[in-house]
C-alpha cells in the first residue's frame, strides 16, 4: 500500500515497561505499516542532536538524559497521511491532556516520560527517519 511515512519512537518509559508489543499493536491495527524497526541505546548527545530544535527550551537537559536512559525503538510507519494519522493515533504531548484511546493517554507517565514520538511534519519525519536509518535498513 502507497502513503506517506513518519518517523517514531517507542521511549524509555515505555520501552522498560514492558510496554513496547501492545503499542507495535496499536501501531499496526490502526494501519501503519512498519517500513524499518530497530531497538538501540541513545547516548546523551545523540539525543542532543535529535532534540536540537528544542535546545533553548528549559527542560532540554532533562528530555536528553531522559532519552538516553533505557533503550528505545525507532520506527519508520507508513500510512495515507501518516504524520497527521499518527499523531492522532499518540494523542497529546501531555498525557492529561490526551483523548481516551490515544497511546499516550494510556501508557504515558508524564509529559516527558510519554511513550512515544511522532514527527510533526513530512520534512521532519524524513529528517528523522535519516538520522536513525540507511536506505539499506529500510523497506
Ligand atoms: O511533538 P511532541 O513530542 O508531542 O512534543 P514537543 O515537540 O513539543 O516536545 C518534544 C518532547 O519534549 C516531548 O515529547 C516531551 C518533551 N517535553 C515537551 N514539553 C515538555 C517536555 N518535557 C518536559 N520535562 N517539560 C515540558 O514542558
Amino acid at each position: 500500500m502507497a502513503g506517506s511515512i513518519t518517523f517514531s519512537m517507542i521511549k524509555p518509559d515505555a520501552y522498560s515497561a514492558g510496554n513496547s508489543g501492545a503499542i507495535l499493536k496499536m501501531i499496526e491495527e490502526a494501519g501503519f505499516t512498519i517500513k524499518a524497526m530497530k531497538l538501540t541505546k541513545l547516548t546523551p548527545e545523540v539525543a542532543g542532536k535529535f532534540y536540537e530544535v528544542h535546545k533553548e527550551r528549559p527542560f532540554y537537559g532533562e528530555l536528553c538524559a531522559y532519552m538516553s536512559s533505557a533503550p528505545i525503538i525507532a520506527l519508520v510507519l507508513q500510512k495515507a497521511n501518516a504524520v497527521e494519522e499518527f499523531r492522532k493515533l499518540i494523542g497529546a504531548t501531555d498525557p492529561t491532556k490526551a483523548a481516551d484511546g490515544t497511546i499516550r493517554k494510556i501508557f504515558a507517565k508524564s509529559i516527558e516520560a510519554n511513550a512515544v514520538h511522532g514527527s510533526d511534519s513530512d520534512e521532519n519525519a524524513a529528517i528523522e527517519a535519516g538520522f536513525f536509518f540507511s536506505q539499506f535498513e529500510r523497506v
